[in-house]
């Protein structure tokens, strides 16, 4: 109810505190399957003392434009760009993905009325709402045993209507990476547009090659790549809501730019689906980028992947579990061998963790923040081991 009479500061704080308590905190370790996580000190402080500019209004905001300028290039380096970056920050995944999309599909205006997008299964579900919206037909391929992309069965797929194709690199369910290279030749071979989703994976795989853990080729610098998106919101340890979107080419850019009439300078051309929108959440991401380093970005990458090793353990330990994979980054998801998963689940609620479960394979997921500290995961499997060997099968 609004009411007419306004109450005492104390009085309204205390009751939002009080159905606060029913959100779960990151501090408490609960939510292990989170993409976003506790953000960066210096980033919260920057994010409270910026929260009057609009990013919506860059030619009133210039040093807000600036900032934003500076993040898309340290954006740009993170992700192999050798020029100048094109594009936007972005609300998140979803925006940037909705974007990338649009970018196809305009730029296939002449080619085909009936637009449609290839994508393997695993691809973010973000992807059909974008087609939804967009008027977008989205064909999703099959997977592998990995459960990565299959590049011949994209390119089976491939028809006078693709205007583009998705590949993820670092999946919600597993972080898995699709087949980016092989993937890239097909798409060149016929001229279509490739969008890499590195939502998730954007500030883990660069890190990984530094820490012998991998080296996976995923984003500009392999040709044929033409949009990465990337979340500072997730393991950029950025406060929400903060994504962004970055094209090879200025083409796509001013194929999604939208002109506002009544603004001025920077204000008239939008390329983000928002209007008014943070830029705090831009200037805390160049604080903490600034701050940290790529040596910062590295060892929280480590201390995560040390964390995934431990949970690979505590696993292995127990007979009733299985990974599905064994992990490529920060992402672990976890099969019940026997005890119907659901029921493992269910039972894990009860105890007061927040589960979240993926339909491919049928998994419960651990994605393992810096918030997923060692102490939380041996809570959870002390708890998941009981659990699973006192259900009957
Ligand atoms: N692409 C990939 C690969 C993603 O995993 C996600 C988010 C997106 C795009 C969309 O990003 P935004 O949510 O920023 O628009 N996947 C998260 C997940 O499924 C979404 C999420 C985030 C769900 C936090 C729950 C949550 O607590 O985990």
């Amino acid at each position: 109810m609004f009411e007419e009479h306004g109450k005492p500061r104390e009085e309204v704080l205390g009751r939002l505190d009080q159905l606060l308590e029913a959100d779960a905190t990151y501090s408490s370790g609960h939510p292990v399957a989170s993409m976003s996580t506790i953000p960066h000190s210096l980033g919260a402080e920057v994010f409270a003392k910026t929260l009057e500019k609009n990013a919506g209004r860059l030619h009133t905001f210039r040093g807000s434009a600036q900032v934003e300028q500076e993040v898309l290039e340290m954006i740009g380096g993170l992700l192999n760009l050798d020029t100048q970056p094109f594009g936007t920050t972005t609300s998140g995944g979803t925006e940037s993905n909705i974007l990338a999309i649009l970018a196809f599909r305009e730029l296939a205006r002449r080619k085909t009325k009936k637009p449609e997008i290839i994508a393997p299964k695993t691809a973010h579900s973000s992807i059909d709402k974008a087609g939804w919206l967009l008027g977008v037909k989205v064909v999703r391929t099959r997977i592998d045993k990995e459960y990565r992309g299959v590049p011949r069965g994209i390119e089976k797929k491939i028809n006078e209507n693709t205007v583009g194709i998705v590949l993820t690199a670092g999946t919600t369910y597993l972080g898995q990476i699709d087949p980016i290279e092989k993937v890239a030749e097909i798409a060149l071979d016929h001229k279509i547009p490739l969008h890499v989703d590195a939502a998730f994976g954007g500030f883990v795989i660069p890190f990984l090659k530094d820490i012998g853990r991998g080296r996976h080729r995923f984003a500009f610098e392999v040709e044929g790549v033409t949009s990465v998106s990337v979340d500072p919101h997730k393991m950029g340890l950025a406060p929400i809501p903060a994504g962004a979107i970055l094209f090879r080419n200025h083409k796509y850019v001013k194929r999604i730019t939208n002109t506002v009439p009544y603004l001025r300078g920077a204000s008239s051309t939008q390329v983000s689906i928002l209007g008014t929108r943070p830029a705090a959440s831009i200037l805390a991401t160049w604080a903490i980028m600034k701050h940290l380093g790529r040596e910062g970005y590295r060892d929280v990458v480590r201390e995560c992947m040390d964390h995934t090793d431990h949970i690979m353990k505590r696993i292995k330990h127990n007979p009733m579990l299985r990974a599905a994979i064994e992990p490529v980054m920060n992402i672990v998801g976890i099969e019940s061998r026997e005890v119907p998963l659901d029921t493992v689940v269910e039972r894990m609620e009860k105890r007061g963790w927040r589960m979240a479960t993926s339909p491919l394979p049928p998994t419960m997921r651990i994605v393992v923040m810096p918030h997923v500290t060692k102490g939380s995961i041996n809570a959870f499997f002390n708890d998941l081991d009981d659990i699973s060997t006192t259900i009957p099968a």
